[in-house]
């Protein structure tokens, strides 16, 4: 008999602390903040408290795409939210997204600080304020959402399922294991269809449904999330392919994944952002990285 056909719920379910999972330390079954922290303030008009995981990357992709169009406004701190050293349920940040996840967003530009939390909004309220990447025609608009919107609706299915499942859970089980492959394969097909179709996913210009769908699918395409390339066999999605080369190649992405990035490969992280010469220098990232080493040995 499978260990899953072995279980029976109890008549009340009750917070296993130690369940075995990879993020089981982070994991609770209640919100709100466990601890005061207040969040650093930089002197950019936005503020970005995020962390370089494929939720966090869509934003600072976004950020860096805007200012190489030359918006000044768009110039921001970008801050590190250690997740897994539980910095999403500090009270600082949970009053900026009371469902402590990165990323979150302040936009201090106008009178009153505006806080925008869920990445997809968060990008919805950049290309609305700089009008860009989001078409304003009817017809383009509502293609372009529905690829955002589709985006954070499946992209749970990926991470939250198949990833956790394949990853991260304690032991492998096939069910649990075969039905998020399947969906997620069926994902990979559907964005293998538009592309084939279509040169973004929204039609001819590159907008926030591929700046969204890219950090998650596109790495999926290439093996490195969750190292399931062979498993869900990634490389016959050719056009999938296609696109994530094509977007790899902007200059402004490859900015956008080195931010908040605070492991890999270290000359490919650039652990906070406060100007745009960081990218050269990294020298302030080098300080932070050696005190992070240091902070968590002792
Ligand atoms: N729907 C949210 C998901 C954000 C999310 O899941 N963030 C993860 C990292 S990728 C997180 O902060 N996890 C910390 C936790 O669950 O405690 C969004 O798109 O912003």
């Amino acid at each position: 008999m499978s260990e899953a056909a072995a279980y029976v719920p109890p008549t009340v379910w009750t917070w296993n602390k130690e369940n075995g999972g990879r993020f089981a330390n982070i994991n609770r079954p209640i919100a709100g903040a466990t601890h005061d922290k207040d969040l650093p303030v930089g002197r950019h008009p936005l503020q970005l408290y995020s962390l370089a995981t494929p939720n966090g990357v869509k934003v600072t992709v976004m950020l860096e795409e805007l200012l190489a169009l030359g918006h000044t406004g768009a110039e921001y701190d970008a801050w590190l939210i250690n997740i897994g050293a539980g910095d999403q349920f500090g009270s600082g940040f949970v009053a900026i997204n009371p469902n402590s996840k990165i990323p979150a967003l302040l936009d201090r530009s106008g009178p009153e600080p505006i806080r925008v939390f869920e990445s997809g909004a968060i990008l919805v309220h950049l290309a609305e304020k700089f009008g860009e990447f989001l078409p304003t025609a009817p017809g383009p608009r509502a293609e372009c959402m529905s690829w955002v919107m589709w985006l954070m609706g499946a992209a749970p299915f990926l991470g939250g399922g198949f990833g956790h499942f394949y990853a991260y859970a304690p032991s492998k089980m096939e069910y649990p294991i075969d039905r998020y492959a399947m969906e997620v394969k069926r994902q990979m097909d559907v964005l293998d269809r538009r592309l084939a179709e279509s040169e973004y996913l929204a039609g001819p210009e590159y907008t926030i449904a591929d700046m969204a769908t890219w950090p998650w699918y596109g790495a999926l395409a290439k093996g490195v999330l969750y190292e399931s390339g062979t498993f869900l066999s990634v490389s016959d999605y050719k056009h999938v392919q296609r696109w994530t080369d094509q977007i790899a190649q902007r200059p402004a992405v490859k900015r956008g994944r080195m931010v908040n990035r605070a492991f890999g490969d270290p000359a490919s992280q650039l652990i906070e952002r406060h100007e745009a010469s960081d990218f050269e220098t990294k020298t302030q990232d080098k300080v932070l990285a050696a005190k992070a080493a240091e902070e968590a040995s002792s």
